[in-house]
């Protein structure tokens, strides 16, 4: 089952003002930033409170002009683009997710942010809402 809330996935073009905006406005702690080309995109991790426990905004900048993130961009412009939750263990969590009728994007879980194992279960089937998992 899910444990907590990870981080709210949210699509900007400039990575860099956004972190700056996030870090002065509301006092949020930039974590960590990685580039993670398999999913095309540019991150950075800020936690909400004094630790990660609160939970984390991420922030999702477009490597390249194909990528998830681009073409949300182009749809939407800047805005929240997933909601992510923990998973002690990501495999049994799919199974049970396409047992139910869901669609799970990836037959086997990718490697997301810090090499975490990820999925994420099609907005068509979340009422309108990009779901990732991440396996802690
Ligand atoms: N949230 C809610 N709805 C979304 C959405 C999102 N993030 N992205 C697309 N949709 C909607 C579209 O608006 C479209 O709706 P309509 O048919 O009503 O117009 C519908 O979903 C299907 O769109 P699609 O053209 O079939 O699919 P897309 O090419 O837009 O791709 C998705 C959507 C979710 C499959 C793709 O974004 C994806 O593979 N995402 C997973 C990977 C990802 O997001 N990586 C970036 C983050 C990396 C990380 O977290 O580490």
């Amino acid at each position: 089952g899910l444990r907590r809330i990870d981080h709210v996935g949210i699509a900007v073009a400039d990575l860099d003002a956004a972190i700056d905006f996030y870090q002065r406005t509301f006092g949020m702690r930039c974590v960590h930033t990685e580039t993670n080309t398999e999913q095309g995109v540019r991150e950075a991790m800020l936690a909400v409170g004094p630790t990660t426990e609160g939970g984390c905004v991420q922030l999702l900048a477009p490597l390249t002009p194909e990528s998830a993130i681009a073409k949300f961009l182009d749809r939407n412009g800047p805005g929240v683009q997933q909601v992510a939750y923990t998973v002690a263990d990501i495999d049994a969590a799919c199974a049970a997710l396409r047992e139910r009728g869901l669609r799970l994007l990836y037959d086997t879980p990718r490697r997301g942010t810090a090499g975490s194992r990820i999925n994420f279960v099609h907005p068509k089937d979340a009422h309108g809402v990009l779901i990732e998992l991440v396996e802690v």
